[in-house]
């Protein structure tokens, strides 16, 4: 095992990235975090990837993850049911739109549940910069440890297949931009909402959320595993479901595939 576990948060964490374990390549930086959580490293123990050769997004897809990118995955244990779990990934893609936002002034956006999108000029198409997976393993209705993936495109092209659809922050930006400064930040972030989370809920960071929000008052339809759902996305709860006013009256949506009908501005 490759382990540097130098730690390159700054003094500022408290919790996330205190210590971090670097890796030139590996299957998925999810699965590496999992069995070190199952070993019991410390909560905030943070696993990084140049290359990941089997990068996992949502319901077995695959996440494009070539040198360039920032493919970091973070054990906590927070207490909360396996419900809960939504809140983590709000936290996670928050960090990263602020982060990017005041790094790089790009303009950014939360699209629920788990995307962060960017722009390269105003009045052109927000794209997918970043993604974000969460995932639990819970027991006596606690959630044991959850694990929270965050895939940035920094350095990295977008191969055609995702061209439409996803952009990299050098792409946006048109220029190289630091990694180290980028997770520094990213990480510096993540701490502070998590911290917020533990101390005051959810208030502060689901309204930040919504601020953002790429969905909210749009038209959307959302691909769930069972139904297709058209309408209006009204509300995110505190559990971080979306509220969908449909022909058939108010839905809460708790996981799905959005597509905005509507522009956004
Ligand atoms: C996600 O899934 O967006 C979650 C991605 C999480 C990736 C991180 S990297 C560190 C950690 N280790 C892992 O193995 N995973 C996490 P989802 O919403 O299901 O989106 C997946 C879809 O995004 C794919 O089906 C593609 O269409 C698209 N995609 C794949 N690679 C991409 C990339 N690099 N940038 C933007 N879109 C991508």
């Amino acid at each position: 095992m490759k382990k540097v576990g130098k730690r390159i948060s700054g003094r500022s964490s408290q919790i996330i990235g205190r210590k971090i374990f670097r890796y030139k390549r590996v299957n998925s930086t999810q699965d590496k975090a999992k069995k070190f959580a199952k070993k019991g490293l410390a909560e905030g123990t943070a696993i990084i990837a140049e290359i990941q050769t089997q990068g996992k997004g949502r319901l077995g897809r695959r996440w494009v993850s070539p040198k360039g990118g920032i493919w970091v995955s973070i054990i906590l244990r927070p207490e909360i049911t396996s419900m809960e779990t939504p809140k983590i990934t709000m936290i996670g893609g928050l960090a990263v739109a602020k982060a990017i936002a005041e790094l790089f002034r790009l303009e950014a956006k939360l699209k629920w549940p788990n995307d962060v999108l960017v722009r390269t000029i105003p009045g052109s198409e927000f794209k997918k910069v970043c993604g974000v997976l969460t995932e639990a393993l819970s027991g006596a209705g606690r959630v044991n440890y959850v694990i929270t993936g965050l895939g940035i495109n920094v350095n990295n092209r977008m191969p055609p297949g995702l061209r439409d659809t996803a952009v990299s922050l050098k792409e946006a930006t048109g220029s190289n931009l630091s990694r180290q400064k980028l997770l520094r930040r990213v990480l510096e972030k993540f701490d502070k909402y998590y911290l917020d989370f533990k101390k005051l809920g959810m208030g502060p960071i689901l309204k930040e959320c919504k601020r953002i929000s790429a969905v909210l008052d749009r038209e959307v339809k959302i691909e769930c595993v069972d139904e297709v759902i058209e309408g209006k996305a009204l509300d995110i709860d505190e559990y971080g479901a979306l509220i969908v006013e449909t022909d058939e009256g108010r839905k809460r949506v708790v996981a799905g595939d959005v597509t905005i009908l509507s522009k956004i501005l």
